[in-house]
This record gives structure tokens, sequence and C-alpha cells, in this order.
């Protein structure tokens, strides 16, 4: 039977908050075994204190933040991007950017709480204010950034849609999806491409549509579907990482979209908007000065221009932020350069910079002058 189709990107129905720890995969556990631990920190004090805005005037983000002591990030659970490590601490590509966030605005990259979030309820627990910051490989597209109440301050990862199948399908190019059962995650740009890719085509498959990702890469474990479709990142990590992955699953060549990857925040408040661009900016302007974690600690005290702003030795730097002249190089020594995050996070999946990389080694990401 066909699957009727309806655009799933932002029916109020969607809107329903999901951001109680879900049930785990049985083969996702290891990575999510933490989720209890986060459950309970979310009912703390300094977490009631993060969702509560401030009656009357209007409380920033950034001093929510600091009231609440702890900068609150949307996540959700794809290897290498965000999950929980052996001793149950958040962890990933999308979980440094957090740590970055908080390196900057409180002075410490531990000061963190994550909050497992899907896909379709996230621009609304922004606009209410019960996270300050949602990532989980979310596309900068229209309606995000213009008429959700949230805005895209920068791309940390640039991604395309692909295919994963099981290799004994038979399916190795999207011709080869005609009649196939396809699983999808709802309320994504992966669904609502898909739809219109078999509008455009005479193929005709079945989607079977998941509430989140967990559900989706395990209907596709269990051969409910044949085919798995969703970010290429994801799906690459998936296959990394899951057992019946290795050697039994193949990633399709070609890629149906382009999905421009990053955090989303409340739009309105926009010094918290220009906190996160800048930070994850700091990544990358650090990458390009040849400054991380390893090489900061030995910088010369009295650098000139890009370097001594990112070392902190300009005393004006940072003040439109709101944020003392050593943000970045916090940022720079808690958490790192970009590279150092892809490194930490992606590399050991088998994930290649690609375009990823800085302009002047091929890649698409030019840091933005910190002057
Ligand atoms: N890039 C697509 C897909 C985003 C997406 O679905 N991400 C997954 C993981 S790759 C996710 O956040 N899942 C959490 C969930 O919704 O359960 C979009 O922005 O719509």
């Amino acid at each position: 039977m066909m699957h009727h189709f309806t655009c799933q990107e932002c029916p109020p129905t969607l809107a329903t908050p999901q951001l109680a720890a879900q049930p785990a995969a049985s083969w996702l556990k290891s990575l999510i075994i933490g989720v209890t631990v986060l459950a309970t920190l979310a009912g703390s004090p300094s977490a009631q204190a993060a969702a509560a805005p401030a009656e009357g005037a209007a409380q920033s983000i950034l001093e929510r933040v600091r009231a609440a002591g702890v900068v609150t990030c949307g996540i959700d659970a794809t290897p290498g991007f965000s999950g929980i490590n052996s001793v149950g601490n958040p962890t990933g590509f999308d979980v440094d950017f957090c740590r970055a966030i908080a390196a900057a605005t409180l002075g410490n990259a531990d000061a963190i709480q994550t909050r497992r979030i899907s896909t379709a309820s996230k621009f609304d627990a922004l606009v209410r204010g019960d996270i300050d910051v949602a990532f989980g490989m979310t596309t900068w597209t229209l309606s995000r950034d213009s008429s959700m109440g949230t805005a895209f301050p920068a791309v940390i990862f640039y991604d395309g849609q692909g295919f994963m199948a099981w290799s004994d399908s038979g399916v190795t190019t999207l011709e080869d999806l005609a009649g196939q059962k396809i699983c999808v995650q709802q309320g994504t740009t992966s669904s609502a491409n898909l739809q219109e890719m078999i509008a455009r085509s005479d193929l005709s498959a079945t989607l079977i549509e998941t509430p989140n990702s967990e559900e989706k890469l395990n209907a596709f474990a269990q051969r409910r579907c044949t085919v798995v479709t969703g970010d290429r990142s994801e799906l690459a990590a998936n296959a990394a990482v899951l057992e019946p992955g290795r050697g039994q699953w193949t990633i399709l060549q070609q890629t149906i979209s382009s999905e421009p990857l990053g955090p989303v925040v409340a739009a309105q408040d926009w010094q918290w908007f220009s906190i996160v661009r800048w930070v994850v900016n700091t990544t990358l302007a650090a990458e390009a000065e040849g400054l991380n974690q390893r090489t900061i600690a030995t910088a010369p005290l009295t650098a000139v221009g890009e370097r001594a702003r990112l070392l902190g030795q300009d005393p004006t730097f940072g003040r439109g932020l709101g944020l003392d002249p050593q943000w970045a190089k916090r940022v720079i020594t808690e958490v790192g350069s970009y590279d150092e995050i892809f490194m930490r996070n992606l590399t050991p999946l088998g994930l290649k910079r690609g375009v990823n990389a800085l302009r002047h080694e091929g890649g698409i990401l030019i840091p933005l002058p910190m002057r």
C-alpha cells in the first residue's frame, strides 16, 4: 500500500514535547546508557531555572544560562554526533559544540545539560525556552529559519541525504528503490525530500515513518524495510558501529539533497544567536590559525591580529557578545579547534573531512574574520 503523504515538517500535531529520555533500541543501548542520568538531571533545580523564562521583563538567554549555571542543549542519539560515553557523560561532535558554548559563556565546558529531543519537537522546545540550543543534525531550511520562531546561527557540518540498503537486497542505485520499503524519520527534511523525489519520478515505494532516529535504524536492522534514508553522515556513523552494518549494509553513491546542518536557537535573542555563531566560528578560525588544545599552551604571549584575539589578548574582544575577552581562548583550550572536534568524534567512525575542510584545503568551510 502506498503511503499517503502529508507535509510532516511543521504541523501543530507534531508539536508535542518529547523532552523526556526515550527508550533505547537494544543495539543502541551502550550509547544511551546514561539517559537515566540525564532524566535525573532534568529534574534538578538548575534545570528548572533554565526552563523558566523570566516573568515580566524579558530575560535574555545569556542571563538565563548564567542563572542556571548550565547551557541546556537538545541532542539526538547518533554515533559520533551525540551519545553517552562509558562513564555516563554526553559525548560527540554536537556535544562538543554545546561544551564550547558553555566554555565561552560560563567558563566551564562541563557546565552543560543535554536533553534527548526529536527533530519534530525541537523548534517548539526552543521557543518555550526549555532548551538553549538544539543540535541533532538539523538542516537549515527557510521555514525553520523564518516561520517557527527559530534561527540558524551557523553550519557545523555540510551533509546530504543518502540511502543505505541491505547489501543482499540488490538495491544499488536510486532506480532500484522502486517497490522497496524505505524507513524514514517523520518531521525531517529526509522525509520531505523523499516524498518530493517519489512525486517527481515514476517511482513507487512504501515509506515507513518512525517518530525518532533509533526506531528508524531499528526497523531497518530488523528488516522491516530494505532501505533506510537520512543524512549521509548519520547512515555512515550507524553503519560503522552497528553489528549488522559491517559488510551487510551498503550506502548508495547518489545524494539527493543538500543538508547544511547546524545548531538552532530561538529567534529574537540576537545576542545569544551571535554567541552561538561566533563560538562555532572560533573553532574554524582556530584551525585556520593552527591553534588547538595542544598548541595553545605554548602560543606566544604577545601575538598579533587574529591570533591575539583568539588568545584573549585584545581587551575589547567579545564585548558586543556580552562576554569577557578570554571567551574564545577558553573554547580552544577546553574543547579545541574544528579539526580536533572532528577528529575526536567523527574520524574514528571513518567519516572524512571532505567538503567540511577549510577552503584552502579543498573544502567549503570559511572562517569569518574575528575582528
Ligand atoms: N537533517 C534532517 C534530519 C535530522 C534528523 O532527523 N536527525 C536525527 C538524527 S540524524 C535526529 O535528530 N533524531 C532525533 C530524533 O528525532 O529522534 C532534518 O533536519 O530534518
